[in-house]
């Protein structure tokens, strides 16, 4: 698992953050991965006006927090809480989108769409090899990634329905599509260019990406020239989730042990979790933490600091505090055990027939 961690953050990065977080792991490793009884009580639905209306945009395939992050948006979404608008691949590897669809179809939702990209972009397998056998056992009707459709017809098409300043996305992968989609010009769907239908469309925009308060880290490094144009031309609030946030949530070890024995989610961490001795107190949650934040707002969990992120050409990241700024960036509030067993009970929720197909 120590080559997952180096492809987040990159040598000689990894090495130096590797031999930082001993004394972390160590600390970790002596305490039980319990709730804090203050500050959780449940994992219920927060009574809102409206649901958060979610496009979530996934890399899904080198690590398998995507597939917790797709649990726990289905969770929030049969609660009540997020309506899903549509999804999109950032990874061209042809397993992405069958991956997604595997856990779509196991939330009762196998019809929501999944674009990808019809660029260049990252194309990445998962070593592990967890995405083949969830293709393998659970139903799915998408085959390969290159026959969804363009996701910037997907994004196009789902702005142009949406009333204005309503639609949040979240992205826990690379900023290939979200760069295309700035990019876009008017189509049959609007006659706004890419810029100008996020600027109407869009409320927030969540970001698993970058290390904070500087650093390098994978989703925004992997493909660094689409993150940089996304990132400095985005015209909407972007809130980040950086790597130091998720790396101390860990989950899986409860999911394991008493999740529903047929859940593809609970079969993920199951093949997952035993191939890495860094896992054994449960995975590095990033992906979760933003779609959390996204659907019921940063204040439960997280502190904010607002500023602006500094993009780099070679994919490394540095912030610059600022009042006014157009971003924000987490920092750590809720002792992260307790982040983590909200996160894990999400993980764990069971399907729901959803209402109105939503
Ligand atoms: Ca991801």
């Amino acid at each position: 698992m120590v080559q997952r961690f180096i492809t987040r953050i990159t040598l000689p990065l990894a090495l130096i953050a590797l031999i930082a977080c001993q004394p972390e792991k160590a600390k970790t490793e002596s305490a039980a991965v319990t709730p804090d009884s203050s500050s959780v009580t449940s994992t219920a639905a927060t009574p809102q006006a409206t649901a958060v209306a979610i496009i979530f945009d996934t890399d899904c395939g080198p690590d398998y927090d995507d597939v917790g992050a797709l649990a726990v948006l289905h969770a929030l979404a049969d609660n009540g809480e997020a309506k899903i608008l549509g999804m999109a691949s950032s990874n061209l590897h042809p397993l992405v989108v069958p991956t997604v669809d595997v856990i779509n179809t196991y939330f009762e939702r196998p019809n929501i769409v999944i674009g990808a990209p019809k660029t260049k972009g990252v194309n990445l397998d998962a070593w592990q090899h967890w995405p083949d056998s969830l293709v393998a056992k659970y139903p799915h009707d998408a085959k390969t990634t290159a026959e969804a459709p363009d996701a910037v017809t997907v994004y196009r098409k789902i702005l142009a329905a949406q009333p204005d300043t309503s639609v949040t996305i979240v992205t826990v992968g690379f900023l290939t599509n979200l760069r295309n989609l700035l990019e876009s010009k008017a189509d049959a769907n609007s006659q706004l260019d890419g810029k100008e239908l996020v600027r109407r469309k869009v409320k927030q925009w969540v970001c698993m990406g970058g290390k904070f308060p500087t650093g390098k880290e994978f989703n925004i490094e992997k493909d660094a020239a689409s993150a940089k144009i996304a990132i400095d031309n985005w015209p909407t609030r972007v809130l980040f989730s950086g790597f130091e946030i998720g790396k101390k949530v860990k989950t899986g070890l409860r999911l394991i042990k008493e999740g529903a024995k047929d859940s593809p989610v609970r079969h993920t961490f199951a093949i997952n979790i035993p191939l890495a001795k860094e896992d054994k107190n449960g995975r590095m949650s990033w992906d979760q933490t933003a779609v959390l934040v996204a659907v019921r707002g940063a204040a439960p969990y997280y502190n904010l600091q607002k500023g602006k992120f500094i993009t780099k050409a070679d994919g490394s990241n540095g912030w610059q505090d600022d009042p006014n700024g157009m971003h924000t960036r987490l920092v750590q509030k809720m002792p992260p055990d307790s982040v983590a067993y909200q996160i894990e009970t999400l993980m764990m929720h069971q399907p729901q027939k959803p209402v109105n197909g939503q």
